[in-house]
């Protein structure tokens, strides 16, 4: 089939959303979620907020205390901090829903994904745009989330196109409709154009993709390399020959202590590990998961981190095992750890389901 139809879905200010879900009186106050940095306080970042917070100007990345500022005069303004156990699980049920509505199915983060749906609709737009609004329909008859879905040729069009409405929107951009579609908008809706290359732009004086069409391909490789200059040019012209890939979300588990004080001794980050492996332990156990990879993590006093992990030979879900290998993880990064350690975290991945047949197994 010579013309593709992908699907690009993006959950709405999810986080902040997920926390409106478990919570529904949240929905008509400012929500922002955030990631308290350590020790209490206010230090740290919003994560996201929910579009009523946004509206006084509260941003993603922002510091908690601007964004404190920003609602000063809310008093109904609500600070949760992050939960992403929570929202994983609110994402996994969202992408089942998806995935069984796709050809391909291409996982990106928690909250985004790319449908390739060009078999099931037979090329077809006008029953591409049924299916997508049956899958917002049906994610937010069995989920309460609202998402926003890009329908076009391409990924990199639908990626652009989910982006354009939202919350709770449905964009279709057929093939003729691309060129009309992307010249008006600004440069940096192109995915990967960050601040720095739309400031590049802006003193050429470039608004537009319409602007950036009047670079030829060679001006565009002699400012951002061959690879870069290539690709926004296609891109300036709706071009992107990039196959829906699929791909899985590689689910893991983690949880992070801050420790009384900054430290490297191995008998007081001892304790706080062995309060971290009943909690991981616990996780594992409520969501039926054996996995096969453990790891702590460091979070130093100069905030940079460091990871040590190790692969088990079997699945396990056994308490025993998460303290015999953490705790010989933690011996060997103390060996050559400068630094002191602030933050210590403890991680599992390649997990797989507890059934009653390879519980057994796991004793062996
Ligand atoms: P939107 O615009 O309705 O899609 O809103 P979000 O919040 O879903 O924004 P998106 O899709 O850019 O990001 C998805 C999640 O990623 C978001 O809920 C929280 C997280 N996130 C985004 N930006 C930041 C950031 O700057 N810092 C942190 N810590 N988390 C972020
Ligand atoms: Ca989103
Ligand atoms: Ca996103």
């Amino acid at each position: 089939m010579d013309n593709r139809i992908v699907f690009h879905i993006d959950f709405d200010y999810f986080y902040a959303q997920c926390e409106e879900i478990r919570t529904p009186e949240l929905k008509s106050k400012p929500v922002c979620v955030c990631v308290f940095s350590d020790r209490g306080g206010d230090s740290g970042a919003i994560a996201t907020a929910n579009y009523i917070a946004r509206e006084s100007g509260v941003k993603s990345g922002m510091p908690i205390i601007f964004a404190k500022k920003k609602l000063s005069g809310k008093n109904d303004a609500i600070f949760l901090p992050v939960d992403f156990d929570y929202y994983s699980e609110i994402s996994e049920r969202a992408m089942q829903i998806m995935k069984e509505n796709s050809d391909t199915f291409e996982y990106v983060g928690r909250d985004e994904a790319y449908l390739e749906v060009t078999k099931r609709t037979q090329g077809d737009f006008k029953k591409a745009s049924h299916l997508a609004q049956q899958v917002k329909n049906i994610i937010r008859e069995k989920i309460r989330l609202t998402c926003s879905i890009g329908v076009s040729p391409n990924k990199l069009i639908s990626k652009i196109a989910s982006d354009f409405k939202k919350p709770d929107g449905l964009t279709v951009i057929m093939p003729e409709e691309v060129e009309s579609f992307l010249e008006p908008l600004k440069i940096r809706v192109i995915p990967g154009i960050g601040k720095k290359t739309e400031e590049q732009f802006v003193k050429m004086n470039f608004a537009t993709i319409k602007d950036l069409k009047k670079l030829d391909v060679f001006a565009l490789n002699r400012e951002f390399g061959r690879k870069i200059g290539t690709y926004i040019f296609n891109s300036a012209r709706g071009i992107d020959n990039e196959p829906v890939k699929e791909r899985e979300p590689t689910i893991q588990y983690s949880k992070i202590i801050t420790l009384k004080e900054d430290s490297k001794d191995y008998g007081f980050l001892l304790e706080s590990l062995h309060i971290l492996c009943d909690e991981i332990h616990e996780v594992a156990n409520k969501n039926n998961k054996m996995f096969k990879s453990l790891g702590i993590q460091f979070v130093q006093s100069d905030l940079t981190t460091r990871t040590k992990s190790r692969m088990l030979k079997n699945p396990t879900n056994s308490l025993e095992e998460i303290h015999k290998n953490s705790e010989q993880l933690l011996k060997e990064a103390l060996i050559d750890q400068e630094g002191m350690v602030r933050r210590l975290g403890i991680k599992i991945s390649e997990l797989s389901d507890l059934t009653g047949q390879s519980s057994i197994t796991s004793y062996f």
